[in-house]
């Protein structure tokens, strides 16, 4: 239907910071692929999601945070119409985020950082908002269904959707 927005959002992050939580929050009846590993699950392929808002239909993909799963978030980034970086704000900085930040930048896709895990214990999210250069960058807890919508929204309204954005190839 012509008056429908469709748009692809990609989640990226490191082991741990949240992405499959933030996809559950976001939609409750949400598609995931994991495996157990020690205190929890671990993604091994990709989290799906979407959301509806005023005839926007988004389509949010969790990656696998684990380095071996390049390849995995190689197939889901393509065709993304923007991403979110989710960030541990309980954890110091860490390469991998830096990389997944800079290959944001070099790719030219509009992205969000989210500083997450705002909720948790030594949260220190103001220790990372300087990180990010000129991005946008949002304090969240991805336990908050509320919060992460907002957000969520909020990043998908400064998006512009690619010709054909359907059919993400
Ligand atoms: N306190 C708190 N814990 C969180 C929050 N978001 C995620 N967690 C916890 O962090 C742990 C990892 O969450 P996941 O959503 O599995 O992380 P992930 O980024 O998908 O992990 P990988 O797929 O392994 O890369 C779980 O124990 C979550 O309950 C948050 O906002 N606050
Ligand atoms: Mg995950």
């Amino acid at each position: 239907m012509a008056d429908e927005t469709k748009l692809k959002i990609v989640v990226f992050g490191a082991f741990g910071a949240g992405k499959s939580t933030l996809v559950k929050t976001l939609d409750p009846l949400s598609k995931h692929i994991e495996a157990n590993c020690a205190g929890g699950t671990t993604t091994v392929a990709l989290d799906f999601g979407r959301i509806e808002n005023n005839g926007c239909h988004i389509h949010l993909y969790g990656t696998p945070g684990q380095d071996r799963f390049e390849f995995a978030r190689e197939i889901i980034a393509k065709g993304m119409d923007g991403a979110v970086l989710l960030v541990d704000v309980t954890t110091p900085m860490d390469e991998f985020t830096r990389h997944l930040s800079d290959t944001l930048h070099a790719a030219k896709v509009p992205f969000v950082v989210f500083l997450n895990k705002c909720d948790g214990a030594g949260a220190n999210p103001d220790a990372f908002t300087c990180q990010f250069g000129t991005s946008e960058v949002r304090k969240i807890s991805a336990k908050d269904p509320r919060q992460c919508k907002e957000m969520l929204l909020q990043f998908a309204g400064t998006l512009i959707p690619r010709p054909n954005g359907h059919n993400h190839g």
